[in-house]
């Protein structure tokens, strides 16, 4: 039986460079051998792409934040079950873009539902799972705004306040102080070189982990 891979997790709040990290560290990775499953939240099957589309579009309607809670565990149940579980079991390593600390920093930290459903909601749709690592891209907001407003149409999220997004990035430096040490801050208002290279630090780190069979 093959050992269970590691799940790594990317997370931040907008403009922050993920997907531009997301590609850096895919690259590391595959070039260091590792069989990996590069994914996203909302997202990555077919149901949850749906999901994700219907999360993002500008409706007239406000949405509740109980049914935006709701369709994002619903695209991470089909998620794990269809994607994240087959690969770690089968000994591949998975790269996710976004997870569950996205939710409590958007829809408990943002919205401001009680953190504890989202532990319930968690739990029942997770057991066990957990990120083995998480990059957690921080910037200030206006840093982050600037970067990511040039980009076209705002999606939902994306014409929020200011202070929602001070709110997101508040509760994401809170999990990563109060949390296990799978956290790993990156100062991401630095220049790519410096970000990129504290990311390859932390990849060699997993790496030297993986070859010595400690995970
Ligand atoms: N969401 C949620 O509410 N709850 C959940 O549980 C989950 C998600 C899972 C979509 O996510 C929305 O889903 C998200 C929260 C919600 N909404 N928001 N906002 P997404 O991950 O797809 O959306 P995103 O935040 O817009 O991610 P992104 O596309 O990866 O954006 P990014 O972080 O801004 O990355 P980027 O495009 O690589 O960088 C932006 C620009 O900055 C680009 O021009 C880069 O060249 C530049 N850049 C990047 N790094 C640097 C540095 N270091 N220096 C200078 N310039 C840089």
């Amino acid at each position: 039986m093959s050992k269970r891979g590691l799940f790594i997790t990317v997370e931040g709040g907008e403009g922050v460079g993920k997907s531009t990290n997301m590609a850096f560290l895919e690259s590391l990775l595959r070039d260091s051998g590792i069989d990996l499953l590069v994914t996203r939240e909302p997202g990555g099957t077919r149901l949850g792409e749906d999901l994700r589309e219907l999360l993002l579009q500008v409706r007239e309607e406000p949405v509740s934040p109980s049914a935006e809670l709701l369709l994002i565990f619903a695209a991470r149940a089909q998620h794990i079950e269809e994607c994240i579980e087959p690969a770690l079991a089968a000994g591949r390593w998975v790269l996710c873009d976004r997870f569950t600390d996205a939710t409590y920093a958007y829809q408990s930290g943002g919205r401001g539902i009680d953190a504890a459903t989202v532990r319930k909601l968690e739990n029942l749709v997770q057991g066990s799972l957990r990120p083995d690592c998480t990059l957690l891209l921080d910037a200030p907001v206006s840093v982050g705004m600037s970067r990511a407003r040039g980009r076209g149409e705002l999606d939902r999220f994306e014409r929020e306040e200011v202070d929602f997004f001070e709110r997101v990035r508040a509760t994401y430096l809170q999990l990563a102080e109060e949390g296990s040490g799978r956290y790993r801050v990156i100062d991401a208002s630095q220049p790519l070189e410096v970000v990129q290279g504290q990311l390859l630090k932390v990849c060699r780190e997993l790496l030297r982990c993986r070859e010595k069979g400690v995970q």
